[in-house]
C-alpha cells in the first residue's frame, strides 16, 4: 500500500469542491502500517486553514510488502491477486496527527530494560537522540522515573545512560507494572528554558531463550491465545477502540496471555492497551505470502519459485528490510512485545530462501536485543526447511485434519506428533509455539458425526492437539487460529471469509471457546 500526502491551500468553498489554489505532493511512503511523517512548516500559515489530503492506494506488486500481483484481463479490467488471506481493503487504516514540535527537540528515545536479580534492581539503559538543527552543545538532559504512584524512584542527567530502580517491580505477564519514564531537555545558557518534554511507559522484564524454554522475567513463559487480524463487519479493515477492548475482555475471559499481530503491526494503541494489561504480544511485520507455490501446494501442479527477479527479488528484500526497520523503531519501547515475528509462511524450504532471510535476521538482531522468530508454513517440514536454524523459537501454522488428513483425526494425531518430534529432535534447544491451529466452523452447524465445519468438529480438532502438546516437551505455547472468523477474498473453500474464529465476526463464542476456557483458565495452561 503507497499513501501520498498532500496539501492545498483553503478550497474556493471551505474544503468542499472548488479548485485549491495551491498544491504541493510532499510526501509518499510504501507500506500502510508503521507510521511516516513529513514536515509541512513552509507550506502553511499559522493560524489559516488548510486541506490536507491523504490518498491511498492498494495496488500490490511483487516488490511490495506485502507481495501481490495486478494482471490485466483480455476485456482491459485490472486485477489484483495476492497470496495472503486476508482481504486487501483499501482507506486510511491508521490515524493522522497533526501537530507542532518545539525548534529544539527530541528525536527519539529507546529504553531498554534489564533486572539485578540479587539488588532486585530494575535497569533501565536509555539513549536519546536530538533533531539535527539542534546543537547538543547548548542543552542539558534530566531524567525522571516516577512509579505508579508518582513517587521519583530513579534520576539521571545527560542525553544517554543508566538508572536503577530499587525495589523494581517487575512488568508481568497478567500483572502490568508500567514506570513514567520522562526526559526533559533545557537550555544550558542562563535562561535554563525547558525546550521539550518526552514521556514512555516502561515495564521493566527480562525475556530470554533458555534451553528450549521461553523465559520472561527467568521463569518458563507458556504462551496461549491466538493469532488475529483488525477486521470487524462494516468497517473492514482498521482500528475501532470499541472492539479492541472488547477483544481484550474476551481475551481475559477465555484465559488467553499472549497473541501474535498476524499478518502486520497492529495499531499502536494495541499495543498501548497490551502493555498496560499485562498481555504478551509477538509482534509481526506484513510479510506474508512470500510463497509463490502455496496454492499449487495445496492443489497440486509445479509451485513457480519464490525468490527470483520476478517475484521476491532484492526490492522485495529491501521493502522487507525497511518493514522491519519502520516496525522496530515504532515498538522498541513496549514491554509487552517479547519477540519479532519477521515473516508468516514464507517458502523457506525453497532455493534462494536463506539468501534471502540471512540480512534480513542479522538487521533485526542488530536493532533490537529481543527473541526474532517466522511463523513457518505446513509444507516446508524440518527436512525441507532452510531458515530455522538463524531464529530463536520455531513457530509453527499446521492444519492436520483440516487441510491435510481433512476429517481423519486419528491420523492427524499421529501425524501431528511426529511432525512436532521432527523440529524438537532437529533443534533440541529451540522452543516450539504452535502459532497457528485450527479448522473453519459455521457457527451454528452441529453435527453427531465427524463433520468438517460443524462446531463439535472443531472442538474436536483443538482437543487433538492438545493432547500433542502435552506429550512434546520443547512445545511452549498455542496460539490458535483466529481470534474471530474474518473477511478474505473469494475461493471456493471460503464462506463469507475465514471460519477458523474461536469467535464469530461478531464476536460470539462457538462451542470452543468453551473447551479452550477450560483449559487456560481452570486447568491452568500458560498461568
Ligand atoms: C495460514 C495462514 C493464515 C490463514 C490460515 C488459514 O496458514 O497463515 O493467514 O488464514 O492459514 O485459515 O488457511
Amino acid at each position: 500500500m503507497t499513501v501520498g500526502c498532500i496539501s492545498g491551500g483553503k478550497t474556493s468553498d471551505g474544503y468542499g469542491g472548488g479548485l485549491v489554489r495551491h498544491f504541493h505532493l510532499y510526501t509518499t511512503h510504501s507500506g500502510g502500517y508503521t507510521p511516516f511523517d513529513a514536515e509541512i512548516t513552509g507550506l502553511v500559515t499559522p493560524g489559516e486553514e488548510f486541506a490536507l489530503t491523504i490518498a491511498v492506494n492498494n495496488e500490490l506488486t511483487n516488490e511490495t510488502i506485502p507481495p501481490g500481483k495486478i494482471s490485466v484481463l483480455s476485456d482491459g479490467r485490472r486485477k489484483q491477486t495476492y497470496l495472503h488471506d486476508f482481504f486487501n481493503y483499501s482507506g486510511l487504516a491508521r490515524s493522522v496527527w497533526l501537530y507542532c514540535l518545539p525548534q529544539n527537540h527530541i528525536l527519539d528515545t529507546t529504553v531498554t530494560t534489564d533486572v539485578d536479580w540479587n539488588a532486585c534492581a530494575g535497569i533501565l539503559e536509555y539513549k536519546s537522540n536530538l533533531n539535527s538543527e539542534c546543537d547538543e552543545k547548548d542543552t542539558y538532559a534530566t531524567v525522571t522515573v516516577r512509579d505508579e504512584a508518582g513517587n521519583i524512584v530513579a534520576e539521571a542527567t545527560g542525553l544517554q545512560g543508566q538508572v536503577k530502580i530499587p525495589s523494581v517491580r517487575l512488568w508481568q505477564p497478567g500483572s502490568a507494572y508500567l514506570y513514567d519514564f520522562n526526559i526533559s531537555l533545557y537550555s544550558s545558557d542562563d535562561s535554563n528554558a525547558i525546550l521539550d518534554t518526552y514521556n514512555i511507559g516502561i515495564g521493566v522484564r527480562t525475556v530470554e531463550v533458555f534451553e528450549a524454554q521461553f523465559l520472561i522475567n527467568n521463569k518458563p513463559f507458556y504462551f496461549t491465545g491466538f493469532g488475529k487480524h483488525e477486521d470487524t463487519a462494516i468497517r473492514g479493515k482498521g482500528h475501532d477502540p470499541v472492539y479492541m477492548v472488547h477483544d481484550f475482555e474476551l481475551m481475559q475471559w477465555i484465559g488467553a496471555n499472549s497473541f501474535r499481530t498476524s499478518h502486520y503491526p497492529y495499531a499502536e494503541e494495541v499495543l498501548d492497551y497490551a502493555d498496560r494489561h499485562g498481555i504478551v504480544v509477538i509482534d509481526e511485520t506484513a510479510a506474508v505470502g512470500l510463497n509463490v507455490g502455496i496454492t499449487s501446494g495445496l492443489f497440486g501442479g509445479k509451485p513457480p519459485s519464490t525468490f527470483s527477479a520476478d517475484a521476491c527479488n532484492d526490492r522485495t528484500q529491501a521493502a522487507h528490510e525497511q518493514a522491519i526497520r519502520e516496525l522496530i523503531a515504532r515498538d522498541k519501547n513496549h514491554p509487552c512485545v517479547v519477540m519479532w515475528s519477521i515473516s508468516n509462511e514464507p517458502a523457506s524450504h525453497e532455493e534462494g530462501a536463506r539468501e534471502y532471510f540471512e540480512p534480513l535476521v542479522k538487521i533485526t538482531r542488530s536493532l533490537d536485543s529481543r527473541p526474532v522468530c517466522f511463523a513457518n508454513f505446513g509444507l516446508a517440514t524440518a527436512a525441507k526447511d532452510r531458515i530455522s536454524d538463524m531464529f530463536d523459537v520455531l513457530c509453527l501454522n499446521r492444519y492436520y485434519g483440516w487441510y491435510e488428513s481433512c476429517g481423519d483425526l486419528k491420523l492427524a494425531e499421529t501425524e501431528l506428533e511426529a511432525d512436532l518430534l521432527t523440529w524438537q529432535n532437529k533443534y533440541n534447544d529451540k522452543p516450539i509455539i504452535m502459532t497457528e491451529y485450527g479448522a473453519d466452523t459455521i457457527a451454528g452447524l452441529h453435527s453427531a458425526g465427524v463433520t468438517p465445519w460443524s462446531e463439535e468438529f472443531q472442538t474436536d480438532v483443538y482437543e487433538l492437539y492438545h493432547r500433542v502438546f502435552d506429550r512434546v516437551r520443547n512445545v511452549v505455547g498455542e496460539q490458535a487460529w483466529s481470534f474471530s472468523d474474518f473477511q478474505t477474498s473469494q475461493h471456493v473453500f471460503r464462506v463469507d471469509g475465514n471460519k477458523k474464529g474461536i469467535f464469530t465476526r461478531d464476536r460470539r463464542p462457538k462451542s470452543v471457546a468453551q473447551a479452550l476456557r477450560r483449559r487456560w483458565r481452570f486447568e491452568g495452561k500458560g498461568r
